[in-house]
């Protein structure tokens, strides 16, 4: 893309609650946006500073642009990078942010399938594939984008698989958490060929928000 070819430094994020808990990184780095992104259509926000952009993606499109060398670097949770394979990717920092657990989920009192083979709805089809082959479970993977837990309510799903934080969609839905597959928290990545190209200023933001996040966590 044109920015990064011009050599500008170009940062991917996502919006909502990535965008927000990464701002004061962001910030400990002297890196500010122009406009939010909450109100302004943009998708490339400028910022304070004339060598560095921001992009707002999809949150799971940001590391294919990473990947890709389309940003440089950006801000991803472990759920979507363990999904995306992290191919292309150094993942130097866990900012610590947008925490929650992945982990399957099911009907309360759901007893099982009588053994017919388990059905599992989820976004997170090679996480999903991955977590019961290394149990020897065979399950049916059904692919979603969205609204998971209405699956095992229409009988679409036995389980699935999904991010929590407070179980408060689940239990509003009659779920129950039920196996703990990772511990997620949002990553900084960065792209391996920009890491190399543009060291000095790439390592720099890493480092100043290192900081942030050690400063933070005290
Ligand atoms: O929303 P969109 O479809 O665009 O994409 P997204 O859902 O992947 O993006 P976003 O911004 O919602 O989440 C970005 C990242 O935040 C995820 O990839 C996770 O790493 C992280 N994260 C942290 C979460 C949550 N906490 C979380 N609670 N992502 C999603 N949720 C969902 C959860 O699945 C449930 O549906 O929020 C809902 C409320 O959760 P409870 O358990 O508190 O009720
Ligand atoms: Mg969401």
């Amino acid at each position: 893309m044109s920015d990064s070819a011009n050599n500008a430094l170009v940062i991917a994020l996502s919006k909502g609650r990535i965008f927000k808990e990464t701002l004061p990184l962001l910030a400990h780095a002297g890196i500010e946006p122009v406009d939010d992104p909450e109100s302004s259509r943009k998708l490339i926000l400028d910022t304070n500073r004339d060598d560095v952009k921001l992009l707002i993606l999809r949150a799971t499109d940001v590391p294919t642009f990473v990947q890709y060398g389309a940003a440089d670097l950006g801000v991803a949770g472990k759920d979507v990078l363990m999904e995306h394979g992290g191919e292309g990717l150094y993942e130097p920092v866990d900012l610590n942010i947008a925490r929650c657990r992945l982990m399957t989920a099911g009907r309360v009192g759901d007893s099982g399938t009588d053994g017919r083979r388990l059905r599992v709805a989820t976004k997170f089809v090679n996480c999903t594939r991955r977590f019961y082959a290394e149990r020897g479970e065979q399950v049916e993977i059904i692919k979603l984008y969205g609204s998971m837990e209405l699956a095992p309510l229409v009988a679409l799903a036995d389980r699935i698989v999904d991010v929590v934080d407070t179980g408060n969609t689940l239990r509003a839905n009659g779920l129950e958490p039920l196996e703990h597959i990772a511990d997620i928290s949002s990553r900084l990545i960065v792209n391996k060929a920009a890491m190399k190209m543009k060291h000095a200023r790439v390592k720099a933001v890493i480092d100043d928000i290192t900081e942030a996040v050690v400063q933070g966590g005290r």
